[in-house]
């Protein structure tokens, strides 16, 4: 009798953790019978204790549409699978300050003997995947998984950025992005289509010093020397600088502040000059949502000898 009601104790334990594994092992009764059997025996057998959920592997980075804009929050998900079926997916995301629209996170496979699986979305390390990204119920499948990935280990997080179009010639660089630079340079296709070969990733077509990679993230033109990111002081005022640039739509900027040059930190951006009767909270990143000039206005240090801006741009 004891005896019996502890084991149904443990058995109430067990379908806890069970529970706690996913939401998709709740309603498969077959399976988490078993796991719970499978938990209840080892439970008997040795002190009580759960196993602990292991870290996540983390995969995250840009998601960017073929002309280099990131993808809009909401409009989108992306859709990890494995033996081409969907394992997980994720919303995109516009996170003030982070330096990422998506995320995913895997749970790592215990694969510890006699245990059921810890979830049947876990994997483990080594075990090749797919991102896709999936807009108005079609998926499109990033340049980059061209050659898939695997999955890390626990707690590792690893940046893989996604782009979106046609990669013909295998440069990495989306072919409707790098025939709208060659139009905008001048160059029309000849009897053979466009010549893809003047723009490659590591490339200068413009000679700018810019590689034609950074202009395909930065949004200025890869065949126009003078379009370049153009960051300019405007004016001073006692507590506070403006800045103006050149915003391109769907990309997310960040302004960096250094007074040696050395160290830099990333500035709260304002986008009315303090004291102003309408003004916002100001922010860690922006995000255009149009192309055009923009400018801003960011707190001064008058104690500071030299103040440098530089922006970052996703
Ligand atoms: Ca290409
Ligand atoms: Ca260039």
């Amino acid at each position: 009798m004891y005896i019996a009601k502890d084991l149904e104790q443990k058995e109430n334990m067990a379908l806890k953790v069970n529970q706690s594994t996913g939401k998709d092992e709740v309603g498969r009764a077959g399976r988490c019978g078993a796991a719970i059997a499978g938990l209840a025996t080892l439970l008997a057998l040795a002190p009580l204790q759960a196993f602990p959920p292991a870290p996540y592997f983390t995969v995250f980075g840009d998601a960017r549409d073929q002309f280099g804009a990131l993808i809009p929050a909401g409009s989108a998900a992306v859709v990890l699978y494995t033996d081409a079926k969907e394992t997980s997916r994720e919303s995109l995301t516009a996170v003030p300050g982070a330096d990422f629209n998506y995320q995913i996170r895997v749970r790592i496979d215990m694969l510890r003997d006699s245990s059921p699986s810890y979830s049947s979305q876990a994997l483990v390390t080594g075990k090749v995947y797919t991102l896709g990204i999936e807009s108005g119920g079609k998926v499109y499948y990033p340049i980059e998984m061209a050659s898939p990935p695997s999955v890390g280990s626990a707690s590792e997080r690893r940046r893989i950025n996604l782009t979106l179009g046609i990669d013909r010639d295998g440069d990495g660089l989306p072919d409707a992005w790098e025939e709208s630079q060659l139009y905008q340079g001048g160059i029309q296709p000849g009897a053979e289509g466009w010549d893809l070969s003047l723009i490659n990733r590591d490339g200068d077509y413009d000679r700018d010093g810019v590689s034609n990679f950074k202009e395909y993230l930065a949004g200025t033109y890869a065949a126009d020397a003078q379009s370049t990111l153009d960051l300019q002081i405007k004016e001073k005022m006692d507590e506070a600088v403006r800045l103006e640039f050149y915003a391109i739509y769907g990309k997310s900027y960040v302004l960096q502040v250094s007074t040696d040059l050395k160290q830099w930190a990333d500035a709260a951006m304002a986008l009315k000059a303090p004291g102003a009767a309408d003004a916002a909270p100001s922010q860690m990143s922006l995000l255009a949502t149009s192309t055009g000039v923009m400018s801003v206005y960011v707190g001064a240090d008058p104690a500071a000898a030299s103040t440098y801006y530089r922006l970052v741009i996703r």
